[in-house]
């Protein structure tokens, strides 16, 4: 299979250094890296494009090279940020190399026959000497190839200006790629587009010191067609990282995508092939209002990421919602379920001692009076924990709770109120 049709097909290329580069592929087994900076705890869904590539070269025969950063998030990558970065300790640094390493695991396949390799830019970086650097790196980068690049551009005309360190980030990647391709006979490199500044200096410092030839391609950076930034759910990033979004946050951002959108996000997110995904869009687009796109694009984007065992707590969360069953979820899962949704503290002692669900509903601002309350409960209308509760006069006590802190009452069919215990 040609990786070059898969990846056209499914929206991974914007830019190529080289024409050639579809016959290069199919001619050739080649060796491809790709740069992370350990710049957070975790990876997000934006770093989840250029994996899923990986992924693709590599179930196509290709080697990858999946690169942390361990050097150059020391440094700070000015490509695309308007502003200077302060620096990441040293300790940061290393607790979030481990971590994104783990999750690079989830998509790349670091065992059998042609297993990824992971490379760390600290190990050829660190022993060497300034004077070293500037003698065999720097010597081969004229200051207007350098001022030339985007990402110093824009910087010099922002007001926080660029530091020299952050202005040095290039000759650091660059010489990544070179020590890639000399070390590992790695001839591609492939980012995003931000990274195509970066890309090609790496291209020419190859051909100067070497007298070699490389390639570069990069990936359109993901946007939605409402404008809104691509990967971020209410202004919060969506990480990979469980415990930063929970598999249901997660599930919750892919099936949220717009039909506009759905068809692009199937392609780059998901393993399904293209002919079955052009299917589903069609049957999508004869009934838009079932989401069934969207459903595909949330399962397989979920259970890639958080397994079968996170695609159903995801589910069983979304059920919660919609009615469904709350005793099987865990007590982080239901703050995380109610987190958005109105709450009020209650005392336990008053709780232990039994509370009318009419007084609930009232000083919980459901209902305006009791009789309203009452009629509402009786008419089955309210819900505790999502079970329907028709008695007038019933008494909540502790055995309402669940996980012995929390009761989820519910007015109708989606009016949900969180009571917590102090
Ligand atoms: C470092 C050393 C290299 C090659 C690359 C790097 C990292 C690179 C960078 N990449 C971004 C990051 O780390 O900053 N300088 O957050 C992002 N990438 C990928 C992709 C992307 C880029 O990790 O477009 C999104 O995920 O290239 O912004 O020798």
């Amino acid at each position: 299979m040609s990786v070059y049709k898969e990846l056209e097909k499914r929206g991974f290329i914007s830019q190529i250094t080289d024409s050639e580069i579809e016959k290069y592929l199919e001619e050739n087994k080649v060796t491809v890296y790709c740069g992370f900076d350990p710049t957070a705890e975790s990876l997000h869904i934006g770093n989840l494009v250029p994996l899923m590539g990986l992924a693709h070269f590599q179930r196509c025969g290709h080697t990858v090279l999946p690169l942390v950063g361990g050097a150059t998030g020391m440094i700070g990558d000015p490509s695309g940020k308007s502003e200077e970065r302060n620096l990441q300790s040293v300790g940061q640094i290393e607790k979030n190399l481990e971590a994104i390493k783990k999750q690079m695991g989830i998509v790349l396949d670091f065992e059998g026959e042609n297993k990824a390799q992971m490379v760390n830019n600290y190990d050829w970086t660190h022993k060497m000497s300034i004077l070293d650097w500037l003698r065999d790196v720097g010597k081969h980068f004229t200051i207007s190839y350098m001022l030339a690049k985007d990402s110093v551009k824009t910087r010099l005309a922002s007001e926080s200006g660029i530091s020299y360190t952050e202005f040095s980030y290039m000759t650091l990647q660059s010489y990544d790629f070179l020590h890639l391709y000399r070390n590992y006979g790695c001839t591609m490199q492939f980012g995003g587009n931000d990274q195509w500044g970066n890309i090609t200096a790496g291209l020419e410092l190859i051909r100067r010191v070497d007298g070699g030839k490389a390639f570069g391609m990069t990936f359109p950076l993901v946007t939605t067609s409402t404008g809104e930034k691509f990967g971020k759910s209410a202004g919060n990033a969506v990480w990979l990282d469980a415990e930063k979004t929970s598999p249901y946050q997660y599930y919750q951002y892919w099936i949220n995508v717009s039909d506009e959108d759905v068809e692009k996000m199937l392609k780059l997110f998901t393993f399904i092939d293209t002919e079955e995904i052009d299917g589903i869009c069609e049957e999508h687009k004869a009934s838009p209002h079932l989401r069934k796109a969207q459903t595909f694009l949330a399962e397989e984007a979920t259970k890639i990421m958080h397994g079968e065992k996170g695609l159903e707590s995801a589910k069983n969360a979304s059920a919660a919602l919609f009615g469904g069953d709350l005793e099987g979820l865990s007590e982080k899962e239901l703050r995380t379920i109610f987190n958005d949704v109105p709450s009020t503290v209650l005392q336990k002692e008053d709780i232990e001692k039994g509370i009318n669900l009419s007084d609930i509903l009232v000083i919980t601002k459901m209902q305006s009076s009791k009789g309203n309350a009452r009629r509402l409960i009786e008419q089955g209308g309210c819900y505790i924990n999502n079970r329907k509760v028709t008695d007038g006069e019933f008494t909540v006590d502790k055995n309402s709770l669940l996980h012995d802190s929390m009761i989820i009452i519910r007015n109708g069919k989606k009016n949900y109120h969180l009571i917590s215990l102090k």
